[in-house]
């Protein structure tokens, strides 16, 4: 039997639903194939003809692909029979799964099986966000946008448009609106996620974390998670190697207002006071400089600007860290202690989302980043490790057209960002500053959700001349939409090649398992039939995805009939880590790691952290924190019933001591009303010891409006998104700052 899988005849979800008990006894089989798991596919096994192997257990068809319920990007191999996909698991060759999935990505059939799945383009008739629509066919759909491009592009020239965009799939879009002649590509993935802590790794190392994060956590023997909860954050990798380093007894800090899953794992909770963590790294900073407990050899061999480091941290003393974060001083030099004692097999980790505080949180992210240094981890087994990567050729096609830089910025403004801001992006469709922006395309992004201050958005889109929307299903923003194009899921539709870097690094290949539901196309081909609507048919000289896959496989020197029967192939193994050989270099101007950073200096930034406090909540309010939840991805899993059924996170939590003395039991309903005015659908309580008094914490990705989501509108919860009402932004690099909104409590009557 092929990988040990039994896969049941006819049980798919296309002919019976998918109940939760037989899902659950799917993710069983998940982790018995983790076990069984063999490297490749043995010959005997690879005898299907175009993609895919032949499953001997049930003359079903494997096929390997890489999953995207979120952006983590593991192996997956889908098992099919005829047209139907009965179940998903782990890739065994893919370096980012091992055999496993989690939660969601198993759950992914839940996504393409979804009942409210976009079927046909869609033409607007009612104003916008009344959700009023006609089917059309898609050379209606297309030559409609084919139109309206060429009207923009003559009318404002093509930088008018933008795209706004998250997940593998928009590389088609991307290439299609480079060659149209614009640059504004604004990911909510940058300023309201990674952006912060990207900035602030770049400058002081030259590179950053990088997604799939370059984390060695299954080998380090001291982790400290700052905010970052994995468990919850369940990217499968950490999460994996997560579980290594807790069963064997590393030493675990986790630093997070709420007694998170991470928490729960660790030998010391720190439960910080929110917003004060820059002032606990730089007391740790001063423990660990100050008490002589760095790496002396590192810091000497690749840093530069120590010794101003040194000297600016000697005020931050753990007594006066302790008033600031509300723990114990004694606890913070303990910990740092243990921090420097396993160096450089010591980890801080850099979190993902960082966008928390605004003008914090660059200099939180370089806090870390400078603690990281000073241990030596950088480049070290159990600290950040280096990988090969893979270099692809690219398909050759005519250098696009020189375009306008983006609309996101006024000169001046976060001069340190490494992407378009997508809220810089929507004001200059408001105000048409520095030019105007007429047109949005929106791939894979629901920007009603995803972007905070929701009514600037709403502004926006009532000035926008041409909005597109691309996506599954009819969420939010498809809502506001002149044209919703629905795309295939990465179930059933190829995408480009797409590079590991990993510990084992190589390149995976998404291809269909199953065929696209109704009239639903993959975005490659929408991609194209919109370039040869607009006489960019230079762009796009092939014919198909599988024809451009094959032909950007063999100028790279690949197999792409292996590759397509494997779902992975391996890059030539290089060692990623000092200790195996690797050569430490930094792509920074000094071409070391820079501790003290003289560009923010001259740009008017602080060159070492500095920390400034944030405001406390008013009386009566709680600071509004939210995070996620182990099975769900927000927008991408809210109408997903597999997932939904699994488990209950549509409660906000707030501390059992706190309920009781305002008269709230546990799973009482209530409301949420921020700071001005804005108030929430109603959501159950979760009173709990787990969280701090002074803020409340909700999982993001709930409380959904459209009227298309029959699933995701009827399950309880409500949005984080619409209470953030405000912003800070980071000065540095233009993050929002998101977690400055407050929240009081209102009783809603039974
Ligand atoms: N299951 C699942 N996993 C995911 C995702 C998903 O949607 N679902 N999304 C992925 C994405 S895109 C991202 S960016 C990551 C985000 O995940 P992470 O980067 O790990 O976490 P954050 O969202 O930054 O932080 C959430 C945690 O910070 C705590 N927190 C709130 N305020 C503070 C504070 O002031 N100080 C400290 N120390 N802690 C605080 C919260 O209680 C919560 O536990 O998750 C990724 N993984
Ligand atoms: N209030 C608040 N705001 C946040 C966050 C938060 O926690 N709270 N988190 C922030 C973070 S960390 C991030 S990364 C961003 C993420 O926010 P977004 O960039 O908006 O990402 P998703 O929520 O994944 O986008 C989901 C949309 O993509 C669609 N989609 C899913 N798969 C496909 C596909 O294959 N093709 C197409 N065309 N569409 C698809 C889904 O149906 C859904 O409508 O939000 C940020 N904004
Ligand atoms: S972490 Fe989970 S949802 Fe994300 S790509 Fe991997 S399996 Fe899919
Ligand atoms: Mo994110």
């Amino acid at each position: 039997m092929a990988h040990g899988i039994m896969v049941a005849k006819g049980a798919g979800m296309g002919d019976s639903p998918l109940t939760r008990r037989r899902f659950l006894s799917l993710g069983a089989g998940t982790l018995a194939a983790a076990t069984a798991a063999r490297y490749f596919l043995a010959p005997h096994e690879a005898k299907a003809a175009a993609h895919g192997t032949i499953d001997p257990a049930t003359d079903g068809k494997i096929v390997r692909s890489i999953c995207e319920v979120c952006f983590w990007k593991c192996g997956i191999q889908g098992h099919v029979q005829g047209d139907k996909l009965l179940k998903l698991q782990g890739s065994p060759v893919h370096p980012l799964s091992n055999g496993k999935l989690c939660p969601r990505g198993a759950g992914g059939l839940g996504q393409a099986y979804d009942g409210d799945r976009l079927v046909k383009p869609l033409l607007r008739v009612g104003p916008r966000g009344s959700e009023e629509f006609k089917a059309v066919s898609w050379d209606e759909a297309l030559g409609f946008i084919a139109g309206k491009l060429d009207e923009l592009r003559k009318k404002y020239g093509p930088e008018t448009v933008a795209l706004f965009n998250h997940g593998a799939g928009a590389s088609w879009f991307k290439h299609l609106l480079q060659a149209y002649g614009t640059a504004n590509f604004g990911a909510p993935s940058f300023a309201q996620c990674r952006g912060p802590r990207d900035v602030a790794f770049d400058a002081t190392f030259g590179s950053d974390p990088g997604s799939p994060e370059v984390l060695d956590i299954g080998n380090s023997d001291c982790l400290v998670l700052i905010g970052s909860h994995l468990g919850e954050n369940m990217h499968n990798t950490q999460v994996q190697e997560f579980a290594e380093f807790v069963a064997r007894g590393g030493d675990l800090i986790v630093v997070d207002p709420r007694f998170s899953t991470a928490a729960s794992k660790a030998y010391t909770w720190l439960p910080i006071r929110p917003g004060t963590d820059t002032a606990l790294l730089l007391a740790w900073l001063n423990v660990i400089i100050g008490e002589g407990r760095y790496n002396r050899s590192y810091v000497e061999a690749y840093t530069t600007g120590f010794d101003k480091v040194a000297e600016a941290v000697k005020s931050y003393t753990p007594e006066w860290a302790s008033a600031e974060t509300g723990l114990d001083a004694e606890t913070i030099r303990n910990t740092a202690r243990r921090i420097a004692a396993a160096a450089p097999a010591s980890l801080i980790h850099p979190g993902r989302h960082s966008t928390w505080y605004g003008p914090d949180d660059v200099h939180r992210s370089r806090a870390i980043a400078i603690l990281n240094a000073v241990l030596g981890s950088w480049g070290h087994r159990g600290g950040f490790f280096r990988p090969a990567g893979m270099k692809l050729a690219k398909y050759p096609t005519p250098p696009y057209p020189k375009a306008k830089p983006p609309a996101d910025r006024l000169p001046g403004e976060a001069p340190f960002a490494l992407e378009p801001l997508a809220q810089g992006i929507r004001r200059a469709s408001i105000d048409g500053k520095p030019y105007p922006v007429k047109g949005w395309f929106v791939y894979g992004t629901n920007l009603i959700q995803s972007l905070p201050e929701r009514a600037e958005t709403l502004k926006a889109i009532q000035e926008l001349e041409l909005l597109v929307v691309c996506d599954l299903i009819p969420a939010e923003i498809a809502g506001y939409a002149d044209v919703v194009l629905p795309e295939a899921s990465y179930l059933e539709r190829y995408d480009d090649l797409q590079p590991v870097s990993w510990h084992q690094s190589g390149v995976a290949l998404r291809q269909p398992m199953i065929p696209p539901l109704g009239d639903s196309k993959p975005g490659w081909w929408i991609a194209r039939e919109l370039g040869l609507r607009l006489g960019l048919e230079a762009f796009f000289p092939w014919k198909d995805a599988e024809s451009y896959l094959r032909e950007r496989c063999k100028l790279s020197n690949l197999d792409y009939d292996t590759l397509a029967r494997e779902g992975f192939l391996p890059a030539p193994a290089k060692p990623t880590v000092v200790e195996d050989g690797l050569a430490l270099t930094f792509g920074t101007e000094s071409k070391k790691i820079e501790l003290y950073l003289d560009r923010f200096e001259k740009a008017g930034f602080d060159p070492v952290p500095v920390y400034r406090r944030p405001n406390a909540p008013p009386p009566g309010y709680f600071r509004l924190l939210y995070g996620r939840a182990a099975s769900q991805t927000f927008g991408r899993t809210s109408n997903n019933r597999l997932l939904g059924e699994l488990s209950r996170n549509d409660r906000v939590w707030l501390n059992a001591k706190v309920a009781a003395d305002l008269g709230i039991v546990d799973g009482q309903r209530v409301k949420l009303v921020n700071q001005d005015g804005v108030e929430s659908a109603p959501i159950e309580v979760k009173a709990t010891e787990r969280i701090r008094g002074d803020c409340v914490f909700m999982v993001h990705g709930y409380g959904h409006t459209a009227k298309g989501l029959t699933y995701a509108r009827k399950r309880g919860g409500a949005d984080d998104a619409g209470l953030v009402t405000r912003v800070v932004v980071d000065p540095v690099m233009g993050g929002t700052g998101m977690r400055v909104n407050f929240v009081a409590i209102k009783k809603v009557e039974r």
